[in-house]
């Protein structure tokens, strides 16, 4: 009954492609995240191959609203990382945008150049619903990555709804952006970014206003201030790349902070229970719908709905009594 054993052999195909991938090919880990994404057969199989060597890469999430410089921001960065020879990859978690496989940011900035250069792998992700939830399988691609050997690997959500609060689920260190413009200062503490950033960037820092929102920004933290890390409050200008290598740097610190204090660790844990309830969840879906046996029962009892002889409850408790207790 239980259909996801990890351990079975891989289909053919994607024996071959684990070796592939294994010897570093560019084409393999392109060829992957589609197997991921298409949720092909075996893929969970494959995952569990890539993933036994556990994290490695700085995972850095780069959220809030839209417009910030957030794309800009994680080019610029992707450039300092390249030019120390550092392997890079990007996810861009983006819900204004459809699902576009793996299509490049080529139409955003700076990414244009970047999407040249083999270093660097560029990914843009569909949402879970609307509201930009970051899905299981972008989480899966990230992993792929780091399974790859990219070291430093950027992860953009746009910090609307549940994202926001998701991503830190995800990454190590949370960089959130903001801009000059009024009241953003004001914005985060309502939009609950206040509990989530690591780092706080206040970009556009060329238009007026930088300053206002950064002294916002500090007597906030100041109020909160408490906990061994010092949110440090940064101002950029993306375009320019002014800003950006202090950027990479608290980066930097903050994960020697998280190594130093154990809390890596725990973050690494507390991301592992959230895959785990959404893999096991995954699987429990498949089961529940996969076979004909519960869709017979929900068309069954939906014309019981019908007759008035039957409340979506009392069809519910069935498929669920046939399902784990067959009966
Ligand atoms: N003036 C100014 N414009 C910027 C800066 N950074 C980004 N932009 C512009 O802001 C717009 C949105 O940038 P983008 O990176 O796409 O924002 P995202 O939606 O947060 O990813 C683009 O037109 C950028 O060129 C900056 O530091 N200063
Ligand atoms: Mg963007």
């Amino acid at each position: 009954m239980i259909t996801m054993d990890p351990t079975e052999p891989l289909p053919e195909e994607l024996a071959s492609l684990l070796e592939l991938f294994h010897a570093g090919k560019r084409t393999a880990l392109a060829r992957a995240i589609s197997v991921i994404e298409n949720e092909r057969p075996g893929f969970q199989e494959f995952l569990h191959r890539v993933l036994d060597a556990g994290p490695r890469a700085q995972r850095i999430g780069v959220t809030g609203p839209p417009g910030g410089g957030k794309s800009s921001l994680i080019a610029a960065l992707a450039h300092l990382y390249r030019a120390g020879n550092e392997e890079v990859g990007v996810v861009a978690v983006d819900p204004t945008s459809p699902f576009s496989g793996g299509a490049l940011l080529g139409d955003r900035i700076r990414m244009n150049d970047l999407a040249n250069d083999r270093g660097i792998f560029i990914r843009s992700m569909a949402t879970r619903g609307s509201l930009g939830g970051l899905a299981a399988t972008s989480k899966e691609v990230i992993d792929l990555m780091d399974a790859f050997g990219l070291t430093r690997l950027l992860i953009e959500t746009v910090g609307v709804g549940q994202t926001e609060l998701e991503i830190t689920g995800a990454v190590d260190t949370v960089v959130v952006v903001l801009v000059p413009e009024s009241g953003d200062g004001i914005q985060a503490m309502k939009a609950g970014l206040m509990e989530i950033a690591d780092i706080f960037v206040v970009n556009k820092a060329d238009r007026p206003g930088a300053d206002h929102v950064l002294n916002d920004l500090q007597s906030a933290l100041h109020l909160r201030a408490g906990g061994a890390w010092a949110i440090p409050v940064l101002k950029t200008v993306a375009q320019t790349g002014e800003g950006v290598p202090e950027l990479l740097d608290a980066v930097d610190r903050h994960r020697e902070h998280l190594e130093e204090s154990g809390e890596l660790e725990v973050r690494r844990r507390g991301r592992a229970a959230v895959r785990v309830r959404e893999v096991t969840e995954r699987a429990l879906r498949g089961i529940l719908w996969g076979g004909t046996g519960t869709a017979a029962l929900l068309e069954a009892g939906l014309d019981e709905i019908q007759r008035r002889t039957a409340t979506p409850y009392s069809v519910a408790a069935s498929i669920l009594g046939v399902l784990l207790n067959g009966d």
